[in-house]
């Protein structure tokens, strides 16, 4: 596996940045914009031409694995099946809204599981340049520097990323004000990126000391999550118990004591799985 675990770090990588040349071009250009679940879910022409220009140069070389795709995802409505298969998980930009609006935290993220396992995560940033990148067991690198976790076991010293997210709906959208109430009042501070991939690659690089979000999917946080923990983060459903990569939530956080008491504060909303 490891001979096949270093080819697939060599695509990855090289798709990575195809991808980001597509996505800084379009960057500062007008978009076309669509919307999927709401008026607040968005989709551009951008992100759909990565996600096929990605799965199809993996294809070539990779022709029985298996894809998901947010876009795919999208456009077929299919129900999302995780096997035991090689699976490429992508979210060709992760941080829409961002692209969109031309806030520059906007990801390419690439995740590879086996066995259901997440063995590669690859997430860049084309507009900052920060390629984030990590392998099962080897480190989380940015640009090739390593990345450690900030070691905050405290919650009043933290600061916690959080987001609005994208559903409108009335509940949850109270649901998650009152978690940001109980965060804001608990902490540093909280901040928004706009990207759980981003948020989850800051909380790697020490940027901040947990990130937590309700109502994510797998293509978001798969290559994100395996870049905080091999840089030291403990991920979990935000619940405390282990987390379900098709449950829609992620809790990360730089020691177990900090998720801990993030957790004891939150209400966990169930959004449904995948
Ligand atoms: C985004 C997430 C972000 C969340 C947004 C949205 P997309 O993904 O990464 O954390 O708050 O609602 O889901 O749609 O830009 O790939």
């Amino acid at each position: 596996l490891d001979h096949q675990l270093k080819e697939y770090y060599t695509l990855a990588l090289e798709v990575a940045e195809k991808a980001g040349e597509v996505i800084r071009d379009a960057f500062n250009k007008e978009k076309m914009i669509d919307t999927k679940s709401c008026a607040a879910d968005l989709v551009t022409v951008t992100d759909q031409a990565v996600e096929k220009l990605v799965f199809s140069l993996i294809r070539e070389k990779y022709p029985t694995h298996k894809f998901i795709g947010e876009e795919t995802t999208a456009e077929t409505g299919e129900k999302l099946e995780l096997t035991d298969h090689p699976t490429w998980i992508i979210d060709p930009i992760d941080g829409t809204t961002n692209f969109v609006h031309r806030i520059p935290e906007v990801c390419f993220s690439l995740g590879v599981t086996v066995n259901k396992e997440v063995v590669l995560g690859v997430v860049y940033l084309p507009i900052l340049n920060q390629m984030y990148t990590s392998q099962r067991g080897q480190g989380a690198f940015l640009n090739g520097e390593k990345l450690t976790a900030s070691g905050q076991t405290d919650l009043k010293q933290a600061v916690v990323i959080c987001e609005g997210g994208s559903s409108r709906d009335a509940d949850i959208v109270e649901k998650k004000i009152a978690n940001i109430h109980r965060l804001v009042s608990a902490s540093h501070g909280i901040r928004s990126y706009g990207s759980a991939a981003a948020n989850l690659c800051r909380v790697a690089q020490g940027a901040g000391d947990a990130y937590v979000e309700y109502g994510i999917h797998i293509w978001d946080f798969i290559a994100g999550m395996l870049i905080a923990r091999e840089a030291g983060a403990v991920i979990m459903d935000p619940s405390g118990s282990a987390i379900d990569l098709m449950g829609r939530r992620v809790l990360a956080a730089s020691t177990q004591s900090l998720a801990s008491q993030i957790s004891s504060v939150l209400t966990h909303i169930d959004m449904g799985r995948d």
